[in-house]
């Protein structure tokens, strides 16, 4: 089926269904200037997860650690969220959209305007020690500072991998994902467990939008190969 037929697909979809979530990942956030992780231009290809996004990392390579966050921190502030974040707003606005799940820790769907959002990954926009947990700011993190009650080290409010997802957003995106009608699935590898189980949880029909498309994506019941920000802005015409 072409494109443009697709998109009419889905676009009768989202006004036919009754309970519509979106699942997204790092893809969503490319065409704002931030780059995935497993792409060719994505992070992990110059850089071993294991040495930067970890809690052994942070543990025993904080330098590392601190030097991979700052920069992600500093780049992300001079970004914004694209038109098609601005049209997930929309629809949520317009009754079309009931809850975003995301892997994304930029923030981008509760600055373009999306209020019921799961963040499964955690945020990069807020800090905490990490000995006890006392909330520290973003300068402090960026300046190297200590813990201000115990000395600890600070980190970003990412979920590093061995660790567990924030049980209430977890929750939340399983429950909409298990009564949803309409699962659309943007920019995401599903490499990452657990979250790569979540479109395999709902009854719903599944959709898949993302520029490179591979075996992983063969079990979606409508593959839309094609630029997040470009697919949702043709829905929405
Ligand atoms: C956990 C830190 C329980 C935050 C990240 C072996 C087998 C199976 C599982 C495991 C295993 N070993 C370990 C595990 C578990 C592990 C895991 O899944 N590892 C995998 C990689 C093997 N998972 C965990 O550890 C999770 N916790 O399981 O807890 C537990 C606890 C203790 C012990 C055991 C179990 C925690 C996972 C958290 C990982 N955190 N980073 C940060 O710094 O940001 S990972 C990183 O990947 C990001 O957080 C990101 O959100 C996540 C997912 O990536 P994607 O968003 O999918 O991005 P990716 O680059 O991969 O793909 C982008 C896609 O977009 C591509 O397909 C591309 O084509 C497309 N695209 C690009 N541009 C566009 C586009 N599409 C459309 N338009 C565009 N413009």
């Amino acid at each position: 089926m072409k494109i443009d037929k697709k998109i009419v697909q889905l676009a009768k979809l989202i006004k036919t269904s009754t309970h519509t979530v979106v699942l997204t990942g790092a893809g969503m956030s490319t065409e704002s200037g931030i780059p995935d992780f497993r792409s060719r231009s994505g992070w992990w290809k110059n850089i071993d997860p294991l040495t930067v996004a970890t809690v052994e990392a942070l543990q025993s390579n904080y330098e590392l650690f601190h030097q991979f966050y700052s920069a992600r921190i500093e780049a992300l502030a001079k970004c914004k969220p694209h038109e098609g974040y601005q049209m997930l707003a929309n629809w949520e606005q317009n009754g079309l959209l009931h809850r975003v799940a995301t892997q994304n820790v930029d923030g981008f769907h509760h600055q373009a305007g999306n209020r019921h959002v799961d963040e499964l990954h955690g945020s990069i926009l807020t800090y905490r020690c990490q000995q006890c947990e006392k909330e520290a700011s973003k300068q402090a993190f960026i300046d190297k500072k200590h813990c201000s009650s115990c000395d600890g080290k600070l980190r970003p409010n990412v979920v590093l991998f061995g660790e567990t997802l924030p049980e209430e957003a977890w929750n939340n995106a399983l429950y909409h994902i298990q009564k949803a009608d309409l699962v659309i699935v943007i920019g995401t590898s599903l490499q990452v467990y657990p979250v790569s189980q979540l479109p395999t949880m709902t009854n719903g029909t599944t959709v898949c939008i993302n520029k490179e498309v591979g075996v992983e994506q063969s079990f979606f019941d409508l593959v839309i190969e094609g630029s997040a920000k470009e697919t949702l802005v043709n829905v929405n015409q």
